[in-house]
This record gives structure tokens, sequence and C-alpha cells, in this order.
């Protein structure tokens, strides 16, 4: 690790240890070209947002827990990103859980496919828990999409009735709502697609949702009716007062 990365009093820790974590997961082959400009448009909204998870975004994180806990067949998406820099927790809620986790990327090939998997084994070993993942052999394909990013297991994605999709494309977010499914999106920009198209959207940084959910499974949420434009309201009335306080 480099020193900066290394330091945890230097005021820009947090966020130049995910970059680190993104660098070692790019040397390893497990991410997309893009993904460190996706990441990047996520830090930008980050500070606009007050780099902290807003009360509206903990109550969604709640009713993520809830949402999964109810469900019959709830499983949990991960493309590159997702692994590199939450991989353990998502490992740790599907556990807890007793559910899937299915990767599902936008740029597939079977490099990355197996930089991935091995990168989960590996956290699954070291933590000592059995998860299944999915993703190795699709078998079924989500319809009105074209190409490799329409791939995803029967088992998985295509069978579930509640879907966590972290950083999901506005595409395949809207193709998934049209299957019929609940799907929770996690994106730190309310104006995107996937955050627009989802039922449940958790406008928060990615690993403080996860360490958020993690803690909320197990916990005894009410599911309430949820109103996700009047969430994606809040995130945008943080941004504006955040964005004219200075
Ligand atoms: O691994 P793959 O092939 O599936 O590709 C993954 C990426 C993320 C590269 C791909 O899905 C992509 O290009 O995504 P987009 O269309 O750039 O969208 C990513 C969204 O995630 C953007 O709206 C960002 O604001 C948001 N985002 C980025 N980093 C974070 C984030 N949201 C929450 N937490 C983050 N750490």
């Amino acid at each position: 690790m480099n020193d900066i990365a290394a330091d945890p009093s230097h005021p820009r820790y947090k966020s130049l240890l995910l970059r680190h974590l993104l660098e070692q997961a790019a040397e390893k082959g497990m991410l997309a070209a893009s993904a460190l400009i996706a990441h990047g448009r996520g830090e930008a909204f980050d500070y606009l947002l007050g780099e902290q998870t807003t009360p509206s975004a903990l109550i969604a994180t709640q009713q993520a827990a809830a949402r999964l806990m109810s469900a019959k067949r709830p499983v949990i998406s991960l493309n590159g990103n997702v692994v590199a820099l939450a991989g353990r927790e998502m490992l740790l809620v599907a556990n807890a859980l007793g559910c899937p986790v299915e990767i599902n990327i936008f740029y597939r090939t079977p490099e990355r496919m197996t930089a991935l998997l091995n990168h989960l084994e590996d956290i699954k070993q070291e933590l000592n828990i059995d998860v299944e993942i999915l993703g190795a052999n699709p078998d079924a394909r989500i319809p009105g999409l074209e190409g490799p990013r329409a791939n995803c297991t029967n088992k998985g994605i295509f069978s579930s009735d509640v879907i966590l999709v972290p950083l999901e494309d506005g595409d395949r977010c809207e193709a998934l709502v049209a299957m019929g499914k609940f799907v929770i999106v996690v994106d730190l920009n309310p104006l995107s697609r996937s955050a627009i198209m989802g039922n449940l959207t958790i406008v928060d940084e990615l690993t403080r949702f996860a360490v958020n959910l993690f803690a909320a499974i197990g916990e005894d949420y009410e599911l309430q009716d949820i109103d996700n434009d009047a969430l994606l309201s809040d995130a945008h009335a943080q941004i504006a007062t955040n964005a004219t306080k200075r």
C-alpha cells in the first residue's frame, strides 16, 4: 500500500483507501476499463452529499434489509467495483440471509469472471463461510437486453423476487423491474437512470451502505410502503443545501 493510503490520519484517508482497493483490483484483472471513471463520478456526488450517510439513506437501507429478509428468493448481484470495494460485506450479508450472490458484470470477459470468482472464493475461505457464488455458467437471459449483459443464472437472478443491485446500469435495472422483481439500487447519483428506475434506491456510498446493511440484517424493521421519488428528492435537497452552504 502506498504511504498516503496507509496513513489513517490523512484527511482523505477513506477516499484514498477506496481508490487503492480499486487499483489493487485493477491489477488483478477484476475491473472494467471504465471502473475508475464510474468511481470518480460517485466521488463527485459523495462530495455534494457531504460524504456521510443521510438520515433518509439510512432509513432506505433499513428498508432494504427488511425487504431482503422477507423475500422468498433474494439475490445479491455483484459487479467488479462492488466486489473490489465491498465483496467481504456483501458475502457476510448473503451468509446472514442464506442467499446466493451472482457475479453479473456489464463488460463481461472470461478473464474478469475468473478473477472475480477467485477473489470472492478467497474471502469466503478467510471468513470460513459457505455462500453460493453464481454467475460463472449463465443459463438464462434477462428479457429485453442484447448481448452478454443479458446473461444470468436461472437459480439466481432470473428466478429471484428481490434483488440487490449496487451500481447497476440503467438499462438492466429497467429490465429487472420489467421482470416483476423488487429492485434495490445503491447509487450516489440520484439523477441516474438506475436510481430513478429502481423500486428502492439508497443514495449512499457503497462501503458505508454495506456496513449499515449488515448491521440492519437480523433487526426487526417493519416493511413500509416506499416512496422512492421522496427518497430521491431528499438526496436532491441535501445536495442543494450543501452546494449553497459556502
Ligand atoms: O464490473 P462491470 O463490468 O459490471 O462494470 C461496473 C461499472 C460500475 C464500471 C459499470 O456498471 C458502469 O459503467 O457504471 P456507470 O454507468 O458508470 O454507473 C455507475 C454509478 O455508480 C454512477 O452513477 C456512480 O455515481 C455510482 N457510483 C460509483 N461509485 C460508487 C457509486 N455509488 C455508490 N458508491 C460508490 N462507491
